[in-house]
């Protein structure tokens, strides 16, 4: 089937225009003690500093060797950070706060069911649960520096103990977020060539006690059909000495945890000094074609990322009590709620369940029991509080002094009743754009230097000088009105290094498009495409529109239209499929499915069905449409290609474009009538 769009589809073309917004600062109390309240860092982070302004992050951690190299241009876009440095990523964020924290609660996990005690980790016993499971994982396992292991565990602590035992041996962690399918699990092993996969019995959430082993077996079927054996999966139980999973155990391949770990009780695994530049954790997305990409994150310039803009972006301080309500599956959580926060010796806390379980308090509560003070979500999850519980907050005596939203464009009204609301007119607020390629935030505001504007993320973060491109490599200036692609000039610590194995993708995904000379060695002719349209204001503040290449953000997470339409296709009656986004006041976007039956066969309720569960099966459930379309045609160009573009307008009832080229222009009436008149 040959599908691509004539014109490609994006989100950033059916994004909603929001009229310009006026400026909100901080109270004088937050200015007072934030981390960057000296205008004097701005310069320090200019753009003939760079780029040796990000010595000052590289300062905040502990380093075995000094680097020689801030940044090695040398094989362009393959950029290389603080060179000759070793350290440790699980010291910087264990180890080294144990002489003045000992402790103080590393890690509070709040269980989903609400009469389940809280589960507060010290820094102390934090070292111990990862020593101990390092020491399992070297000898038990036989793991070693530079091996890949999937993991796909929902939010319990053992995850971060398992993402940070893998950091003290060097071993490179791949996390599958919870609710992806085993199948979808299964692709990432064989893509990264784990031979072991860390998984648990089952997880709570949305009041449901969630089966999660059979997954397991899914993973390890789907990851062996694409030639890859899993010989050791370890299972995690969420309740101690309950099997809570009606799925069995393998014998000889499964092994529960708690059975195996007490040989290792005690154990000291000594931190292995990684180079700088040694990876230290995989993380897929959704890309534009084919499957999901390996991100390749570095330990040194990754590591430094984090903890920086940790530190002056989300103003965390070792004394806060830090809560980022997002799932450690997703980047978000790898960066803000593991590396960067622990990093800089602060309380994360993480939450188990829904946010919205068992009522619209829930978050609230949470908040006020733990004293949290800074708060860090999504839009999805501020419009879905606003919508349950729009008095909510009130109700609860917490105080946040600043907040963070990521993974979408926020509405200006959802913002402000996010700041006046949730934030109680007290809280700083930052909107953070940035991917997983980049590691941690591109564009954002300072929350004690800059003003926040609902409805813009803001400028280039420190050290970060995007751009806005038109198709033809045009600048296109602030203030113009125009929209274009957002580009990042110059590259930084904490973009990844590579998508796993496969270089020549990395180069024409995200740099070939602006590449002003292949052959140059000077980062100024490699620009960072990102693939999202923005624009710019006159105050340099961004608004980022969406995506515009075939990714749509589903509540801050990225679906492939591509992985979409495969997984229709793999129901017998279906032809050919098209997915595109929808705008939902709620999710941002969600996705809706159009499909054609082979032919003889009859459209109905069945096959729709049927496409619901092959997209469960193949991805997960967060990727399930919102509507399965079933068309007797799709508009096509001459050469057979099918216009998302044309199903896209329909579907959000806005202009479809020009549709003279079409080799059935006719077929655009009847899904329209099929399709509004339905709506
Ligand atoms: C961190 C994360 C990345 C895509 C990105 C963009 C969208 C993220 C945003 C935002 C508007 C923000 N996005 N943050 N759009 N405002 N503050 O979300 O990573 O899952 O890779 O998604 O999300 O479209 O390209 P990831």
């Amino acid at each position: 089937m040959n599908i691509e769009n004539e014109i490609p589809l994006s989100e950033a073309q059916i994004a909603v225009h929001w009229r310009e917004e006026g400026y909100f600062s901080p109270s004088p109390k937050f200015i007072g003690q934030a981390n960057a309240s000296d205008p004097s860092i701005l310069e320090r982070f200019a753009e003939d500093r760079f780029p040796e302004c990000f010595v000052e992050y590289a300062e905040l951690l502990s380093w075995d060797t000094y680097w020689n190299t801030v940044l090695d241009t040398s094989d362009p876009p393959f950029w290389k950070w603080f060179v000759g440095g070793r350290l440790n990523a699980c010291y910087n964020c264990v180890d080294r706060h144990l002489q003045a924290d000992r402790n103080k609660a590393a890690l509070i996990w709040v269980p989903e069911p609400e009469d389940e005690p809280t589960r507060v980790v010290t820094y102390q016993e934090l070292y111990r649960q990862v020593n101990e499971f390092a020491a399992l994982l070297r000898e038990y396992c036989g793991l070693k520096t530079g091996d890949r292991v999937t993991f796909h565990l929902p939010m319990v602590p053992e995850l971060p103990v398992a993402m940070l035992a893998c950091a003290r041996l060097g071993v490179i962690h791949s996390e599958v977020f919870g609710g992806f399918s085993g199948t979808a699990c299964g692709g990432r092993i064989a893509d990264s060539g784990s031979r072991v996969l860390i998984t648990m019995d089952a997880y709570q959430r949305g009041g449901q006690l969630i089966d999660h082993k059979v997954k397991a077996d899914e993973a390890v079927a789907e990851a062996a059909r694409n030639g890859q054996e899993v010989d050791k999966v370890l299972v995690f139980r969420r309740y101690p000495d309950k099997y809570s999973s009606d799925t069995p155990m393998v014998s000889g391949r499964d092994v529960f945890v708690d059975d195996v770990l007490p040989e290792y009780r005690g154990r000291v695994v000594e931190p292995v000094s990684m180079p700088a530049e040694a990876p230290l954790f995989l993380m897929y997305t959704s890309g534009t074609t084919g499957r999901p990409k390996g991100c390749e994150h570095s330990t040194g310039g990754y590591l430094a990322y984090v903890t920086g803009t940790s530190k002056y972006y989300q103003d965390i301080h070792p004394e806060d009590t830090y809560w980022c309500c997002a799932d450690i599956g997703w980047i978000t959580g790898h960066s803000y709620i593991v590396y960067g926060p622990l990093s800089l010796g602060t309380t994360s806390v993480l939450y188990e369940g829904a946010p919205t379980y068992p009522d619209a308090g829930r978050c609230w509560r949470i908040a006020e029991r733990l004293h949290v003070d800074i708060f860090h979500t999504a839009p999805t999850t501020i419009r879905m509080l606003r919508k349950l519980g729009p008095d909510e907050p009130a109700k609860y005596d917490y105080h946040f002094k600043h907040m963070t939203t990521v993974g979408e464009p926020i509405e200006p009204e959802v913002w402000r009743w996010y700041h006046q609301v949730v934030g109680k007119g007290e809280a700083a607020v930052v909107d953070t754009w940035w991917q997983t390629e980049t590691g941690g935030f591109l564009g954002s505001t300072l929350p004690a230097l800059q003003p926040m504007k609902p409805g813009s993320c803001g400028p280039g973060a420190l050290g970060i000088y995007p751009v806005i491109y038109d198709e033809d490599g045009g600048t296109v200036e602030p203030g113009s009105g125009r929209a274009g692609n957002i580009c990042i000039r110059n590259p930084w610590p904490g973009v990844f290094q590579g998508i796993w194995h496969q270089p020549e993708r990395f180069v024409d995904t995200y740099y070939r498009k602006y590449c002003r000379d292949k052959d140059s060695k000077d980062w100024h002719d490699w620009p960072y495409f990102a693939g999202d349209g923005a624009v710019q204001a006159e105050d340099g503040y961004f608004r980022i529109l969406g995506r515009v290449d075939d990714v749509i953000n589903v509540a801050g997470h990225r679906l492939g239209t591509k992985e979409l339409e495969s997984a229709c296709l793999t129901v017998d009656e279906i032809a050919e499929a098209a997915a595109v986004p929808v705008v939902d006041e709620d999710r941002g976007r969600v996705v809706e499915m159009y499909v054609s039956l082979k032919p003889g066969l009859r459209p109905g309720k069945e096959v729709e069905d049927k496409v619901s569960a092959a997209i469960d099966r193949e991805i997960g459930k967060i990727a399930r449409p919102r509507h399965v379309w079933i068309v007797s045609d799709m508009p096509k160009t001459r050469s057979g290609k099918i216009m998302r573009r044309v199903i896209a307008g329909i579907s959000n009832f806005a202009d479809v474009g020009d549709v003279s080229t079409l080799a059935n222009p006719e077929i655009v009436d009847d899904i329209r009538h099929h399709v509004q008149r339905a709506k």
